[in-house]
């Protein structure tokens, strides 16, 4: 299915002012139930035909330890797009670029993308923010869409989102910048 941006549903006022307040909104149905059949069968596609790429000392995998102290599982194609055509059309479809821009005020443009495939036995990630405070020189303007192509629930490792830390960077208790801080050290959010 092909949609222009301009057809395409940007926010409306309310998940627009949901953005601003909590710092995430979650827009269900963006895609029909047979365009996410595809890009699963994609992902497992990456996975099958392009085994050969997988491995420890490619720049573009990245693995992830095990509960059970195991060898790491393989986790993240990053980047994606330039193997994979239907995800190279997913991060570029109207549908997201339109929601994207409505936040930003401005046409955006896709800064990278990845596919994670949090295989059964990883151990999943710890707090983070995307653009953490100590990448001096990036840009301060990233937003991250997040595309579930499984049902994500507690049992498979959805992503937990925390609220009300978007307009500033997280700090840890101490006031240090930090890129990953536990949980029980961040200041609450103002
Ligand atoms: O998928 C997740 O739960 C988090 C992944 C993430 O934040 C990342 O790869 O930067």
């Amino acid at each position: 299915m092909i949609v222009s941006r301009q057809v395409a549903t940007a926010l409306s006022a309310v998940e627009l002012a949901d953005y601003k307040r909590f710092g995430f909104v979650v827009r269900r149905g963006v895609f029909a139930q047979e365009e996410m059949a595809e890009l699963a069968a994609e992902a497992e596609r990456l996975l099958t035909e392009h085994s050969d790429l997988i491995d420890p000392k490619n720049l573009r995998c990245r693995y992830m330890a095990r509960f059970d102290a195991g060898e790491p599982l393989f986790e993240v194609f990053d980047p994606v797009n330039d193997i994979s055509p239907v995800c190279e059309r997913f991060t570029s479809d109207a549908r997201i670029l339109a929601m994207v821009d409505s936040i930003c005020g401005e046409p955006a443009s896709l800064f990278k993308e990845k596919l994670i495939f949090k295989l059964p036995g990883a151990m999943g990630y710890n707090l983070h923010q995307d653009i953490p405070r100590t990448w001096a020189g990036f840009p301060r303007s990233f937003l991250t869409v997040l595309v579930p192509i499984d049902r994500p629930t507690d049992e498979n490792g959805c992503t937990e989102i925390f609220t009300g830390y978007h307009h500033d960077f997280i700090v840890s208790g101490n006031g240090e910048a930090t890129c990953c801080p536990t949980i029980a050290s961040i200041r609450p959010a103002a």
